[in-house]
């Protein structure tokens, strides 16, 4: 029955998606003149990209109502991405890709006398994450929503981003704020009527039966804002919903009427602080007062309005979790945990076991590293004044906890020592792992390797509890619509074209590139093939030249190393041998140099601001490319840029132009890697290490298309104890090594002494294995090198990689949380252009 008015009346009025060239005229040139205020003789690019993101956002406002309102009618059990990072890039194209519109846009524009592919550059990305963590986040909302699955993502809408990365003349790295909101941002929907209010301080009362009174304190407004995430060709478009702190209005009562102004004023000013900054740290965790609180604002803001969407079904709250799975993304959000604890005993009067059950039910825990210094602790002092209910809660579940360890295995203090939630020590700490794991159903890992790790070293002891069964994996993917389709269309259309098949069938499944296989030996195939990446790599000389104003000889091999800079990671390793390359040539003749395969080394990550030596490495790379880039005994054959802030829009030029890329982490130290994934996918070959999901990707692809190099990770724990306990001086180990260190330290890339503390960390413990590795790491470039000599093999090999990549959709990992995680099912509205 029609809810109001007249039926008519209104279905005539309903707007629907504006499909046709005329409407989208339209559409475009309405914004312009409403809601940008502007005509045609002042409207710029930037204008112009505002007017058809506004037109594009009108159409995913329509979808995405419908959706939300067919998904509260159907009322099925849905999943919520909890995560503090998402690293969504740019959205006009990827949207207009899955909307099947990009080539209507494309002509309309033109006749307004624009060029698309100049507006989508107008676009700021939405840079809210550090690196792979965010990146996958949204590359899973991206293939739930092109799944039909209801899943939501909840996050901050933090004011800046990841920082701006600047190259300072000397080389160093500076930060400059990222006000990506600044423009307007058209891809969200404030929603000013949804909004929590989340307490901090405060005392906490204990009353009977396990309850407790939270009162006092400050109250902050959280504020939703809906960012839609549209399916790939469906309707169904999801929603991820990014909160905004916002003094409660009114402020502080008490101050102000005790006449202290200025007091008032402040708590606002705090209340706004807890959204303002994504914190730059990867993999690294500094116990601040305001990390804290943006976590329990986040997780507190959407726990309240989970709740609110399962009351409003009117089931009893026993079946919460078949209604409800949320993920945590790493231990970011485990503050859930005891605040659904907090709701359902306070607030909703459940018993405290029950509401144990419930809880344990309901959450499912992503780890992504073993590395220590990313495991989460908060200082007991910190959360009992923050969050002093909470605290309570944590040291209740912690004592029952710990009698179960103990009935166990009783009489193990060293165990039951190791797996308390509480860590002894002034301060005593929190330990986010150990209650996130015990908090939740089920945990998991990023990639095959890496969940075993976790079961053999972080989670031992709850392996031993809780049996293996509850620890498993979930190898990471990428979405294949973003990293092939949209980045690089020339391969997307080929592949179209030689699969014979329609273009969304193999990007919804990705297995179907196998399909390529049987043209790999086809040399007209493998022609096109080159081409592709022949324009790719131009396409990418072209941004060079005019970022950097070098000149790039794209009839080389581009090898590229893009990734947030860390220890690790070893960028170091790369650069080390980057100068090993040109120690080499300077050393040749030139008529042995005539036979050398020319080379462009490409480097580009942001470093921590605080992070000193990963600084120091990006200064030594910037210095080194200066040098070698102005040789003229090797410049034909080697040159290297370091481009500046790595993005997301950056990565979509850089990944379909590299020949090869290098993912050489310390074995055991790269939980997944998801960029190794898209290059293979867009036909570049690996050089990496026995880590993450390299091994998965040579499994696929076959170990004699990747180059691999290195000790393996069993060997690395030994290794290290030897470098402190029987060192053995870089000399003897690689003398190749030690010429390159040396020439580094006596200043031949400038300013001898200043890259001195980066040096003394490979001298000294070199606890990431460069002295071990590098011997080996030489030889695989160099075997990288005689491959490429014969370019037909390595075409082959391209098409043979980029075919078996199936398994590292998106897609596929989505469908496996969806089914062996969370229980749910897709719910489908309809597809973009029927009903
Ligand atoms: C990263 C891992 O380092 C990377 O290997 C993985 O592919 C990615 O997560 C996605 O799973 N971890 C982080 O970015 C991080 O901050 C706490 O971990």
């Amino acid at each position: 029955k029609w809810p109001r008015g007249d039926e008519k009346t209104w279905k005539e009025a309903l707007r629907g998606v504006a499909t046709d060239e005329p409407a989208i005229t339209k559409a475009i040139v309405n914004h312009v003149q409403t809601s940008l205020a502007r005509q045609p003789h002042n409207l710029d690019e930037l204008g112009a990209y505002q007017a058809a993101a506004l037109s594009v956002r009108d159409n995913l406002i329509v979808n995405w109502n419908e959706t939300q309102l067919h998904m509260t009618r159907k009322a099925p059990k849905r999943a919520y991405y909890l995560s503090l990072e998402f690293l969504m890039g740019r959205t006009l194209d990827n949207a207009l890709l899955n909307l099947g519109l990009k080539n209507k846009y494309s002509d309309t524009i033109n006749k307004l006398g624009f060029n698309l592919e100049d507006l989508l550059d107008q676009e700021r990305d939405a840079a809210l994450g550090n690196g792979g963590l965010g990146r996958l986040a949204a590359c899973y909302l991206d293939s739930s929503a092109s799944q039909e699955l209801p899943v939501w993502g909840y996050g901050l809408r933090y004011q800046y981003g990841i920082f701006q990365q600047l190259i300072a003349p000397d080389g160093q790295q500076l930060e400059a704020p990222d006000p990506w909101l600044q423009n307007q941002n058209p891809w969200e929907l404030p929603r000013l009527d949804v909004n929590y209010e989340i307490r901090f301080y405060g005392h906490s009362e204990r009353l009977e039966g396990g309850k407790a009174v939270w009162s006092g304190g400050q109250e902050v407004l959280a504020v939703a804002y809906d960012v839609m995430i549209p399916g790939y060709e469906t309707r169904n478009t999801n929603n991820l919903r990014l909160w905004e702190s916002k003094p409660k209005r009114g402020f502080d009562l008490n101050s102000f009427n005790a006449g202290d102004y200025e007091r008032a004023v402040e708590s606002s000013n705090s209340a706004a602080a807890i959204t303002s900054v994504l914190y730059p740290n990867d993999h690294t965790t500094f116990g601040k007062e305001l990390r804290l609180k943006q976590q329990y604002f986040w997780t507190a803001a959407s726990l309240a309005d989970i709740m609110r969407r399962f009351k409003n079904l009117d089931k009893p709250i026993t079946e919460f979790p078949d209604y409800v799975a949320i993920q945590l993304n790493d231990t970011h959000p485990t503050l859930a945990i005891p605040e659904l604890m907090r709701i359902l005993v306070d607030e909703e009067d459940v018993p405290w076991d029950l509401a144990w059950n419930i809880t344990t039910n309901t959450f499912f825990f992503t780890n992504h590293t073993v590395l220590p210094e990313a495991l989460e602790k908060w200082p007991v002092p910190l959360m009992e004044q923050l969050l002093p209910r909470h605290m309570q809660i944590v040291y209740d579940i912690n004592f029952a906890f710990l009698q179960a360890v103990d009935k166990k295995f009783p009489g193990d203090l060293d165990k039951l020592n190791r797996m308390s939630i509480i860590e002894e020590g002034f301060p005593k700490q929190v330990r986010m792992a150990n209650l996130a794991c015990i908090g939740s159903r089920k945990v998991n890992g990023v990639a095959e390797l890496h969940s075993e790790l976790v079961r053999t070293t972080i989670m031992k002891d709850f392996v031993e509890l809780y049996g293996v069964s509850k620890f498993a994996n979930v190898t990471n993917g990428i979405t294949p619509r973003r990293w092939l389709d949209q980045c690089n269309p020339g391969l997307s259309q080929l592949i179209t074209e030689s699969l014979k098949i329609p273009r969304n069938t193999w990007l919804k499944d990705l297995y179907k590139l196998e399909g390529l296989l049987e043209y790999a030996e086809d040399p007209a195939f493998q022609r096109k093939w080159a081409a592709v990446k022949q324009s790719n790599k131009q396409r990418l000389a072209h941004y060079v030249e005019t970022t950097l104003g070098h000149k790039v000889n794209t009839n080389a091999m581009f090898d590229v190393q893009v990734k947030r800079l860390h220890e690790y990671k070893r960028q170091s390793l790369n650069i080390l041998g980057v100068i090993h390359r040109y120690l080499t040539l300077k050393a040749m003749s030139a008529e042995e140099r005539k036979k050398v395969n020319p080379k462009v080394v490409f480097f580009a990550g942001k470093a921590a601001p605080g992070y000193y030596i990963a600084k120091l490495i990006i200064r030594l790379i910037v210095n080194v490319a200066r040098v070698i880039n102005e040789d003229p005994d090797t410049k034909e054959y080697l040159t290297m840029f370091f481009l500046p802030d790595y993005s997301v829009s950056l990565a979509e030029v850089l990944i379909p132009a590299s020949d090869i890329s290098q993912h050489i982490s310390t074995a055991g130290t790269e939980a997944s890697g998801t960029s190794n994934m898209k290059f293979c996918l867009n036909g570049g070959l690996l050089v990496g290490t026995v880590d993450g999901a390299n091994i998965e990707i040579a499994e696929e692809v076959g170990e004699n298309n990747v180059f691999f190099f290195g000790h393996l990770t069993p060997a690395v724990e030994g290794l290290r104890y030897q470098h402190s306990y029987h060192p053995v001086p870089v000399e003897q180990k690689s003398p190749a090594l030690a010429t390159v260190l040396k020439e580094v330290s006596a200043g031949r890339f400038g300013d001898p002494g200043v890259y001195e503390p980066f040096l003394n960390t490979v001298r000294q413990h070199d606890y990431y294995l460069l002295t071990d590795d590098f011997e080996s790491y030489i030889r695989a470039l160099s075997m990288v090198d005689e491959a490429y000599q014969d370019r037909t093999e390595w075409i082959k090999k391209s098409i043979r990689t980029a075919a078996k990549m199936g398994k590292f959709s998106s897609d596929r990992a989505i469908q496996d949380y969806a089914q062996e995680y969370w229980n749910i099912e897709s719910v489908k509205l309809g597809d973009v252009n029927g009903a």
